[in-house]
């Protein structure tokens, strides 16, 4: 298929098949895709706290496609096919599997909480854990017994879920590594992609600044989401710095308060 001549629909016309907390998922210009739309809304604490953020849509996009495009480019499966514009991004349509895979490697956040391990802390080795999505439940920390009894994956896709999983961090935590950024955690979903009667695990959603925790390595400083769920302030001036980092922005073009500049590809 030649994804380079994407027809433009209007926005209007275009069919809405469904919206999230972060993200619009439109119907794509071919079968067999959509068009996944980043928004500036925060929230955080299952939506009880919002706040719209402008220009974070723009920021995760690009650094999402960016993540997403490497991943591709080593062989591991993802729902991207190419960014659209400063929004959108054009993915293969998956079957969500309605969990959310965090993978563990330093102490933080709701570890820290459960079991009273101090936050930094180095764990002895990469932690996988898996969260039911389901809102209204606040997505509840599930077993792998769980998952299979309910029949929310097979434990065929778990092994491979895990395998993804494992392959993501690692190619993420080198990434950061590079640029003085330590990964602390974070979090992925992944889809099942139907193919000529065949079916695999990909990996979908987003990885961006939303998703993963995120420590400069020499001040320790949150690069994060948790700058929006503690209320430390500075969330876009820390994406763009993540940004920066990775290569994205152009440093010296950005004149003070005209908001963050891309780089055109
Ligand atoms: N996460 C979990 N649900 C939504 C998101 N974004 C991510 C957090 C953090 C990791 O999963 O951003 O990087 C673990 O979160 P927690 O709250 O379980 O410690
Ligand atoms: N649970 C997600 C978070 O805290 C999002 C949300 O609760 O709205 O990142």
């Amino acid at each position: 298929m030649d994804f380079n001549n994407t027809r433009y629909i209007p926005m209007s016309r275009r069919r809405r098949i469904y919206e999230g907390k972060g993200k619009v998922l439109y119907e794509g210009p071919e079968p067999g895709t959509l068009i996944q739309h980043f928004k500036d809304d925060a929230t955080a604490f299952n939506a009880k706290k919002h706040q719209i953020i402008e220009g974070k849509g723009v920021l995760n996009n690009r650094i999402s496609e960016y993540i997403f495009q490497h991943l591709n480019d080593i062989g591991v499966p993802t729902h991207f096919i190419k960014r659209l514009n400063m929004r959108e991004q054009l993915i293969r349509e998956v079957e969500i599997v309605p969990l959310e895979v965090v993978v563990r490697n330093v102490a933080a956040g709701s570890l820290s909480q459960r079991l009273g391990i101090e936050e930094g802390t180095q764990l002895p080795r990469s932690i996988i854990e898996f969260y039911y999505k389901n809102d209204q439940l606040g997505d509840p920390m599930v077993s792998e017994e769980h998952i299979t009894a309910f029949g929310w994956a097979t434990p065929q896709e778990i092994d491979d879920i895990m395998a993804l999983a494992i392959r993501v961090n690692d190619f993420l935590s080198g990434l950061f590594l590079g640029v003085g950024i330590r990964l602390v955690d974070f979090k992925m979903e992944c889809g099942r992609l139907y193919e000529n009667e065949m079916m695999r695990i990909v990996v979908a959603d987003e990885i961006s600044p939303d998703s993963c925790r995120l420590w400069d390595i020499k001040s320790n400083e949150k690069m994060d989401k948790d700058r929006f769920r503690r209320d430390l302030g500075g969330l876009l001036e820390a994406y763009t710095e993540v940004a920066k980092r990775l290569g994205i922005l152009i440093d010296n073009e950005r004149p003070a308060g005209s908001g963050p500049v891309l780089v055109k590809s």
